[in-house]
């Protein structure tokens, strides 16, 4: 079984790869109350697409535990139209990480993948079973390929070396330090610049792409730290661990709650000949449950916190460039 409830953080020197990230810089906020080091590679000189560079950092630095959060990630038209890119880092950043890990005797370390690595069609809510039971969402196949094999890395590892490595999946992640860029940011950021600058512009509708109807559960990135911390510390085995809130929503109806929390009153405008993507991908989190952690942030409390974030960090430096 899976709980291992003997690996500790305290005093250990924690790497978080991708510390600047959503989900990095949620980990490292995360990671202050557990009595660790954090470090972090520096960008300008370690790229983790490199073998040697990464390896020699980390024989320098010689971290114990590894949050493997670096990924070259982004929304639906960024998958889609730049899929080179995220096949390619991807495969390459995780077989790095994952080999240098072995190569230095690093402790543990944690794999994160994505919800979209499960088949199109998959049952809803995605029990961790479905992996590989079926063809992916076209949108995203090159992302989800890359993960799936960042899977397999971690268990093979686990099986031939006995390395304690980990994955996780979660669901669609958001809150503050996401990417607010239309062209390659998730549908949350998106729609949080596209209703601010509606209300500022007092345009008569906002635009969404798709048709609306389809459906996301999203997971509020600072219960995503929670519970990869939760799982460092608790499990250790070779399945993956969904994390997830449990509920999901139309497209439609998240736009409404953006809206709601923008303070935007105009109305909407879909455009159909924007991809979907896939119907619907709501992760069963009951294993994750079984072993004892569960999301608590409601979905309007963390769009406001990403909102505020937002006003403060992008929006404010956006009107000191124009000014
Ligand atoms: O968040 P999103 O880009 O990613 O889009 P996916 C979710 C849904 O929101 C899609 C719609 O149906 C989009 O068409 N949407 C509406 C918008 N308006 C917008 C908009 O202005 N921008 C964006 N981006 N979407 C990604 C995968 O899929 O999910 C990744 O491509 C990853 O690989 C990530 O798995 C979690 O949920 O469709």
């Amino acid at each position: 079984m899976s709980i291992s409830p003997s690996y500790t953080l305290r005093n250990k020197r924690i790497w978080v790869a991708g510390h600047g990230g959503l989900v990095g810089s949620a980990l490292v906020r995360r990671l202050q109350g557990e009595g660790c080091e954090v470090v972090a590679a520096p960008r300008d000189s370690v790229d983790l697409r490199r073998p040697d560079q990464l390896e020699r950092w980390m024989r320098e630095v010689k971290p114990q535990a590894v949050f493997l959060a670096a990924a070259r990630v982004g929304g639906i038209y960024a998958n889609d139209t730049r899929p080179a890119e995220f096949i390619y880092d991807n495969l390459m950043i995780q077989s790095n990480v994952v080999e240098a890990s072995r190569r230095v005797g690093v402790e543990k370390l944690m794999l994160l993948g994505s919800s979209c690595i499960y088949p199109r069609l998959a049952p809803q809510p995605i029990p961790e079973s479905a992996l590989l039971t079926g063809p992916l969402e076209p949108t995203n196949q090159w992302y989800a390929i890359a993960k799936i094999a960042g899977i397999k890395l971690g268990q093979a590892y686990r099986r031939q070396y006995g390395c304690d490595f980990v994955s996780v999946m979660p669901t669609n992640l958001y809150g503050p330090g996401d990417n607010f860029d239309l062209m390659q940011s998730h549908v949350v950021p998106a729609l949080i610049v596209k209703a601010h600058q509606a209300k500022l512009a007092n345009a008569p509708t906002v635009e969404v792409w798709g048709t609306g109807s389809v459906r996301r559960e999203f997971l509020f990135v600072d219960d995503a730290a929670d519970g990869m911390v939760f799982l460092m510390k608790n499990y250790s085995d070779e399945g993956i661990v969904n994390l997830g809130p449990g509920s999901d929503v139309p497209i439609r109806d998240l736009v409404s709650l953006i809206c709601k929390v923008v303070g935007y009153k105009g109305g909407v405008r879909y455009d159909t000949s924007r991809p979907d993507g896939a119907p619907r991908k709501m992760v069963d989190t009951s294993y994750a449950a079984s072993l004892g952690w569960q999301a608590h942030t409601p979905l309007q409390a963390g769009l406001e916190a990403t909102y505020r974030w937002y006003l403060d960090h992008v929006a404010s430096q956006e009107r000191r460039a124009v000014a």
